[in-house]
């Protein structure tokens, strides 16, 4: 035993956490108009403020980067300014803020794109998938492969993302790549043929997402910069031949820009964390900084890798939709509320924001 614990503060940067337990990005669709977060996303996240680290649903950093209907953005005043609501509702219940910067790449449709083009991925290779638009799932569009000249702009918009995130309040940003989108389709090879500076070698194919990295780091400082990784995962109908090297490398490399945080899905997203087999420790030693453990945690096997040092945060996902007050829940050894998975995707305050606390049931 060691005297670490969950509900212990923790330094991240320059910030205290109130506890190691972070709430997962989680997407839910009600972005309401202009796709700023809607008048009920405030109080959704402050429901869930117990948590020491909110990072918030993924946020398109351009239209372009869009591949879901009613998910948010962070490119116009109008989407600011309604985060500056979400974040000030979550510092006033005492806890910290990271919004998840997102481009989804292949993973979009034609309805959603600028002009109604065809959405951009490293190569013209369409994901077996499907994405939520006009009400219902369908296959996702053809891709078109990214110019060489492009791909400066995409860069610029997270920059500038990230600058907007911290107009509108936030402690910082997570950079998505993760789960099959833009970032990890240059990643891994199954997503990606090209054969210029981008494709190809491990060094290549992190190209992408350590120019973001580093643009962003730029902007708004490596203390206010996590990166979000899933090694393994096939979300999004994606695969990788060399997982172990091309993410030692990630890590070796986002160590050394000194950003405040390494985000892991372990396993696959959602799924069995034993998916394929990978050594997370490695990555654990190549990057010194904060590591966040995320997929399959109960609290059990959270403390346990606190004690084993494996991990410094947890984060957890669907506990806290049907949990806002799941810290409390560990803390005092409560059961936890089951998940209603038919109001996760869209809608309004059902399934949303009115998942009652124990002290709301208890009333
Ligand atoms: C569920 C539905 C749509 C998007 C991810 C942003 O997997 C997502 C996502 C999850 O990272």
């Amino acid at each position: 035993m060691t005297d670490k614990t969950l509900f212990a503060p923790y330094r991240l940067g320059s910030l205290t956490l109130v506890n190691r337990i972070v709430m997962a990005p989680l997407t839910r669709n009600r972005a309401g108009k202009g796709l700023a977060p809607s008048e009920l996303a405030a109080t959704y996240y402050a429901q869930r403020a117990s948590a020491g680290l909110i990072i918030t649903e993924a946020t398109q950093v351009s239209e372009q980067a869009q591949g879901y209907q009613d998910t948010p953005g962070l490119f116009t005043q109008p989407q600011i300014d309604g985060w500056l609501k979400v974040t000030d509702a979550v510092h006033a219940k005492g806890s910290r803020i990271f919004v998840q910067l997102w481009h989804v790449g292949r993973i979009s449709h034609v309805d959603l794109q600028p002009g109604g083009g065809a959405p951009v991925a490293p190569s013209a290779i369409r994901a077996e998938t499907k994405t939520f638009v006009n009400n219902g799932f369908v296959d996702v569009s053809e891709p078109r492969a990214l110019a060489l000249d492009e791909l400066p702009g995409i860069v610029e918009d997270f920059r500038q993302a990230a600058a907007n995130a911290i107009s509108a309040g936030f402690d910082g940003v997570e950079i998505h790549g993760a789960n099959g989108y833009l970032l990890e389709q240059f990643i891994k090879d199954g997503a990606n043929q090209r054969a210029d500076a981008y494709g190809g070698s491990v060094e290549n194919r992190a190209r992408l997402l350590l120019e973001v990295t580093s643009a962003v780091v730029k902007e708004i400082g490596a203390e206010r910069t996590g990166v979000r990784i899933s090694p393994v995962s096939p979300a999004n109908a994606i695969s990788c031949s060399d997982p172990q090297p091309q993410y030692n490398y990630i890590a070796e490399q986002l160590d050394a820009l000194g950003v405040v945080y390494l985000h892991v899905v372990e396993g696959a997203t959602g799924g069995p964390r034993d998916v394929a087999p990978f050594d997370y420790d490695a990555l654990r030693t190549r990057f010194k900084q904060t590591y966040l453990a995320n997929n399959g945690y109960d609290l059990d096997l959270a403390q346990a890798h606190l004690e084993e040092s494996k991990a410094d945060l947890f984060a957890f996902g669907k506990a806290f939709i049907s949990n806002p007050d799941l810290v409390e829940r560990f803390k005092t050894g409560a059961p936890l509320a089951a998940l209603n998975p038919a109001t996760l995707f869209g809608g309004g305050a059902e399934g949303y924001t009115d998942y009652p606390s124990l002290a709301d049931t208890n009333a």
